[in-house]
Order: structure tokens, then sequence, then C-alpha cells
């Protein structure tokens, strides 16, 4: 891409609290204020636990047994990936309002490239913090958020104020920032990389900073060039977004389950949100609606998805129509509402653009 200028972004990384922890509070209030720790991994270990249990010691990838020794009250719970999938989907959705250049690390994280959102004057702090206020309006899960001129920056700044966090490193702070940073937090520097950069007593990314760049690659390979930039809080990776979406939907799940005339009621925010979104994609991502559609879960989980031609967004009119045919299907209480639109994949597009040439 000509014209981009790399040194100028605004990149938002967001990391969920405790995720699959924070998701088992959520759903069982009465676990609130105790130790809570995800087990049933395969190797008897932790995915998580909340902070509670987090002041015993308690960690991630730790095994089960000792989580028990150091917090005998410890309460485990059983994964349950397609709440996790779920919620990550509703977060999503709300990222997806402020901007279309989203890079998904994990069910709980993501980096956003905000450049171009003009929102509160172009302030990408306040955008983060409306961020997070929306994500916990929408799901009632606390996300931390990290704010800077580029990735490596970002996912260190969201990490910085956890829980609950929002830390923006700016560009006139980045090289006081990274002076005194440890290199432990250095993207990809595992136990042996920061076990060869303690043996030349490097400590932090000032100390990295003194060696040349041709030392470090003979000392280190490779990887001694993205420490040379890193050191620097240097990082031109750019957020990568999958271009070739098919459709684009917004879905919304309800606290209750909902009747047919209150799903009705609830349609229009979700078409008003529909379209926006639509509005929101940048031109040379645009691509022609083949259809647009309705889905509907049911409160015990069955799936119905209505799919109606169109070559743009019809009214709400239209969609009311495909509430009824998919209600009309189950005829039970729903507890998620989508409206969607289909885009003509990219090889019909190519066809269509050669039979055009000629
Ligand atoms: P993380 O974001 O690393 O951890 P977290 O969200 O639980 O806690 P926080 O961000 O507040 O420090 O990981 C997200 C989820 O991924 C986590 O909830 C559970 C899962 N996970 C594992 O299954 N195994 C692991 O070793 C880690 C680190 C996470
Ligand atoms: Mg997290």
């Amino acid at each position: 891409m000509s014209g981009e200028n790399l040194e100028n972004r605004k990149i938002i990384h967001i990391d969920m609290d405790c995720f699959y922890a924070a998701v088992e509070e959520l759903d069982f209030p009465e676990l609130k204020g105790k130790p809570v720790a995800i087990g049933g991994g395969r190797r008897g270990v932790l995915s998580t636990a909340n902070y509670k249990a987090r002041e015993f010691g308690v960690r991630s990838a730790m095994p089960t047994k000792t989580a028990q020794r150091l917090c005998p009250h410890l309460i485990l719970r059983n994964s349950r990936f397609d709440r996790y999938r779920e919620l990550s989907h509703e977060i999503r959705q709300v990222f997806l309002r402020h901007t279309d250049l989203i890079e998904p690390l994990s069910l709980d994280e993501a980096y956003l490239d905000v450049s171009k959102n003009k929102d509160f004057g172009g302030s990408a702090t306040w955008l983060a913090k409306r961020i997070k206020k929306e994500i916990f309006e929408k799901t009632g899960l606390i996300a931390s958020a990290g704010v800077a001129p580029n990735k490596f920056l970002a996912k260190i700044a969201s990490d910085w104020q956890k829980p609950d966090g929002l830390f923006t490193i700016a560009p006139d702070q980045v090289a006081g920032f990274v002076k005194d940073l440890d290199v432990a937090k250095i993207n990809g520097v595992g136990k042996v990389g920061l076990e060869h950069l303690r043996r030349w007593n490097i400590q932090t990314c000032g100390d990295l900073q003194k060696w040349t760049k041709e030392d470090l690659f003979k000392e280190f390979g490779n990887w001694g060039a993205s420490l040379f930039n890193y050191s620097r809080g240097i990082d031109h990776r750019r957020v990568s977004s999958k271009s070739d979406r098919k459709s684009l939907s917004v879905e919304n799940t309800f606290f209750e389950d909902l009747d047919l005339q209150d799903l009705k009621l609830k349609l229009p925010e979700i078409y008003q949100e529909l379209r926006q979104r639509l509005d929101n994609i940048s031109e040379e991502k645009r691509k022609p609606i083949k259809t647009i559609y309705l889905k509907l879960k049911t409160f015990d989980f069955e799936i119905t998805t209505v799919d109606q031609a169109y070559s743009y967004l019809a009214n709400m009119d239209e969609f009311q129509k495909l509430l009824l045919k998919a209600y009309d299907r189950k005829a039970k209480p729903a507890r998620l509402l989508g409206l969607g639109v289909r885009f003509e994949d990219s090889d019909s597009l190519r066809t269509l653009q050669v039979e055009l040439k000629i």
C-alpha cells in the first residue's frame, strides 16, 4: 500500500481480564469474591484464575494440585468454549462499530487500528475508554486496553495497569517509556532468550540500545534485528484483518429469551447498527451485496437462518418479514437475533469484471 504512514498510527490492544474465569463469575454470580480457577485442561493444568485466586499465587498453566495447595478453598470449574466463543463474538461486534481493521489474537485479545477513526477529536485514548465501556455494557465483562503507535507497545500497554486498565503511550512518550522497559516484556522473549540477554547484563531496552545492529546480529542472529527495533519502540507490523469478508452481520444475545413481539421491538436497533457498519466499510474493501439474512438462536440453542436475494441493504420491513418466517419455523423464544448481508464472493466478482471488460 503506497502512502501509508506506519509511524503515525493509532493502535489499540484489547485484552479481557481473566477471561474464562470472568465468564464463570458472570454466569454464576454466586462465585463473585471467591477464588475461582478454570481447569479441565488436558495436562491437569489451569487455563486461568480470577484475581482473588491470584492473590494466593494461583496462575495460568499451573498444575491443579499446586494451585489447590496454595489456595485450599479454590473453586475449580471446567472450560465452556461455546460460551467463550459467543462472548468473544459479542466483543468483536463492539470493535466493528469503531473500525474494520481488527486482528484477533485469541478469543479474548485483539489489535485494532483506529488511525482513521475521527471520534473524540481523533483521541484513541478516549475511544479505547468508550470501547471498554461498550464491552462492559454489552457483555458485563471487563477489558484492559493499551493505546500506542504500534502493536508492540500497545500490547505492553494493555498489560500495564491490569485489571480494568487503560494505558496510553503517546508518540512523544515512546523514547522515555522504552528506556527503562524490562527486556522480559519484549514480544517473543522466552526463558532461553531472557537468559541469553541477562548473560550480557542486558536488563532494559535502554541497555539494548547501546548495542549496534551488527553486534546484535552477531550475538542473537536474526532476532537481533527485531531487538534493535523493539528496544527503540519501533514496530512496523500491520494490523492485518481478513479482507475477503464473505458476510457482515450484527448479532445480539439477550439477557432473557424473547418472544416474537419482543424480537420485533429489538429489530430496529440491530438494523441501524448493521446499516452503520456497512457505511463504515472503507471504499477499497466494499463488495456488492448478494443476499440479506436473519438468524435466530432459540433458547435451547437451535439455529435457523433465512436468506433473501437482494443487491443492497433492504429496508426494515423486509427484515420484519424474514423475522416472521424464521420465528414460524421453530415457534420458540429466542436468545439471539442477528441481521446480516452476504457479499458476492471474490471469484464471481472477478468473472463479473472480466465480462465487463469485454
Ligand atoms: P490471557 O489473556 O493470557 O489471560 P486471562 O485473560 O485469563 O487473564 P489476564 O489477561 O487478566 O491476565 O488468556 C486468555 C484466556 O486464554 C484465559 O482466560 C484462559 C486461556 N488460557 C489458557 O487456556 N492457558 C494459558 O496458559 C493461558 C495464559 C490462557
Ligand atoms: Mg486476558
